[in-house]
């Protein structure tokens, strides 16, 4: 068996909890520093005013009945209260499982119900509204307390008057490794969507390995755009841990706005964005990037995850903005907390297709699934991976993790890679159901098993088409239907009952039968190779 290995020094594992990780940060000289920054108002929010706040979050959490094990969902926009939030209930001992905010209230209620959520924090407005509907309108999470994020925030912030006793961070009871910190939700390499249980210890570590990797891309003197959504692994590790962990500056948006962001990086000079493929190509084709000439002289890293992203995109980016700005990748799973790859900031122009070195103390694999056996050396064949990053398992799904975690702390990833002499490594194709729409994950079998929900619907099987112009898979459907339907209203029906990246934006095509192997599995490479007009 062939084991690739990390180039860097192994890092020593860090065993202690996340929110002990950032209280005990070596890269916090000055409490006064600025830590998280509101883009839109400028209220900024020192590690200090920061760390304050989490004592009074975790006092008023313990008050309303969060104690360990207990289950938190939160359903909110970024905003500078949102990190103290996920490190308060963690330091009242419970656990995380952040809800994408563009979810229905369909959507919602089953992952309320997966995760066994107890309470959900909710924005004001169209979320809570969501969150008191869904939890009254389902007998099952009916005992799921809702509380609004805004009065939460005030009742602390009036609490750190000395009305209430602060709260001191729970000792774990169980070690680092076996605690769980977060339920983020994952399709993995095949089915619906699966809670991705995942430690203290695995985040922690990912955030030590992925700043041990690279030191202009993590620098305790970056001024991040914080706009990627903290609910997603990305943004939770980067902004939520990384960022306040290295005492760097985030700048909060609550959502992506190109112009809004163009500004912020003159207004804050921020130097460092961590961006998707679909934001590189408003870097390299909105004609805003030349309103806004001023933001060459900040922006300095441009670093994308999520999708691929190609060395054409990257170029034309670099191009653009007169090579002031290095165009880095990351790469990895909410599976794997996420980052297991990264490009150096230093690196050869020619490299940027590439999504790096393996991070420090990360192993990696390529093999043949069907045979279990090595690919040729170099690749290609799936990409296996070993660290402490790896998640624990899925929640309650031992289909899934037999699937998945495959013995030894091996992991598959679902992806097809390739590895240059250099060490450099590259994502070529993806062997896993899962679509990635703008960076987020679509699950094939969630959107099948709804469309065969409409009456008229005999059949059903879901693709990602690639879409040059957006730089991003978009998901399609092709149905067989009963006859005199009307395959334009099944998907008005479908796409309004789901998030908008899992709409069918690609659209949906009317067939005659799905094509299918003798065993009943969908073929979907036929589907991706036909070239209908929708
Ligand atoms: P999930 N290139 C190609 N495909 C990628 C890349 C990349 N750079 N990054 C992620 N993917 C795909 O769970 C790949 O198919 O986590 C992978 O299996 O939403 C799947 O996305 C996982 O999707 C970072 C910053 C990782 C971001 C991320 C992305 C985590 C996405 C490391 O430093």
């Amino acid at each position: 068996m062939h084991v690739y290995k990390s180039p860097y020094p192994p890092e020593p594992l860090y065993e202690g909890s996340l929110v002990d990780l950032l209280l005990t940060s070596k890269f916090h000289k000055s409490h006064n520093s600025p830590v998280l920054t509101d883009a839109e108002t400028g209220e900024t929010l020192t590690i200090r005013d920061h760390f304050n706040n989490v004592r009074s979050f975790t006092a008023t959490l313990k008050n309303h009945g969060v104690t360990r094990g207990t289950v938190v969902a939160l359903f909110a926009l970024n905003n500078i209260y949102l990190p103290c939030m996920h490190h308060a209930i963690l330091a009242a001992g419970g656990v995380i499982t952040p809800v994408n905010c563009a979810y229905t209230s369909r959507e919602l209620g089953e992952q309320l119900e997966i995760a066994n959520a107890k309470f959900i924090v909710a924005q004001d407005g169209h979320w809570l509204k969501t969150a008191q509907e869904t939890v009254s309108s389902s007998e099952s999470i009916s005992s799921c307390k809702v509380l609004s994020f805004e009065q939460f925030v005030k009742d602390c912030l009036s609490n750190r008057d000395g009305k209430t006793a602060l709260g001191d961070p729970l000792p774990l009871d169980k070690s680092a490794r076996e605690t769980l910190a977060y339920l983020c939700f994952s399709s993995g390499t095949t089915g619906k969507f699966k809670g991705v249980k995942t430690s203290h210890f695995n985040l922690a570590n990912n955030v030590l390995q992925a700043i041990a990797a690279d030191p202009v891309i993590f620098s305790p003197n970056a001024i991040y755009a914080g706009f990627l959504p903290q609910t997603h692994i990305y943004a939770l590790n980067l902004h939520v841990y990384t960022s306040i962990f290295l005492g760097a500056q985030l700048i909060v948006f609550p959502a992506f706005d190109f112009e809004r962001f163009l500004k912020a990086v003159i207004r804050y000079r921020i130097s460092h964005a961590h961006v998707v493929p679909p934001i590189m190509v408003l870097f390299a084709k909105s004609p805003l990037v030349d309103k806004y000439p001023e933001i060459k002289y900040s922006l300095r890293i441009l670093y994308s995850g999520a999708a691929p992203l190609s060395q054409g995109l990257a170029d034309a980016v670099t191009e653009r903005l007169d090579s002031k700005v290095t165009v880095c990748q990351g790469y990895g799973l909410t599976e794997t907390s996420p980052v297991t790859h990264m490009s150096r900031a230093e690196r050869p122009a020619d490299k940027v297709g590439s999504i790096g070195f393996l991070v420090p103390n990360i192993e990696a694999r390529l093999w043949d699934p069907e045979t279990g056996q090595d690919a040729k050396l170099g690749g290609p064949g799936e990409l296996v991976v070993r660290g402490p990053n790896i998640m624990l398992g899925y929640l309650n799904n031992p289909t899934a993790d037999a699937d998945t975690l495959i013995g030894d702390g091996w992991m598959r990833t679902g992806d097809i890679a390739r590895v240059d002499e250099g060490g450099y490594w590259y994502i070529i194709d993806r062997s896993k159901e899962m679509i990635k729409s703008k960076g987020f994950q679509v699950a094939p079998a969630e959107l099948e098993a709804l469309l065969l929900k409409h009456p008229h619907v005999i059949d059903a099987a879901v693709i990602g088409q690639w879409s040059e112009i957006e730089a991003t898979e978009q998901p399609r459907a092709f149905v067989v239907l009963a006859p005199n339907s009307d395959a334009a209203q099944i998907k008005e029906w479908a796409d309004a009952q789901v998030a908008k990246h899992k709409r069918l934006s690609a659209g949906i095509v009317a067939i005659d039968q799905i094509p299918k192997s003798p065993s009943g599995k969908i073929l979907r490479r036929f589907l991706k190779e036909r070239n209908d007009d929708t």
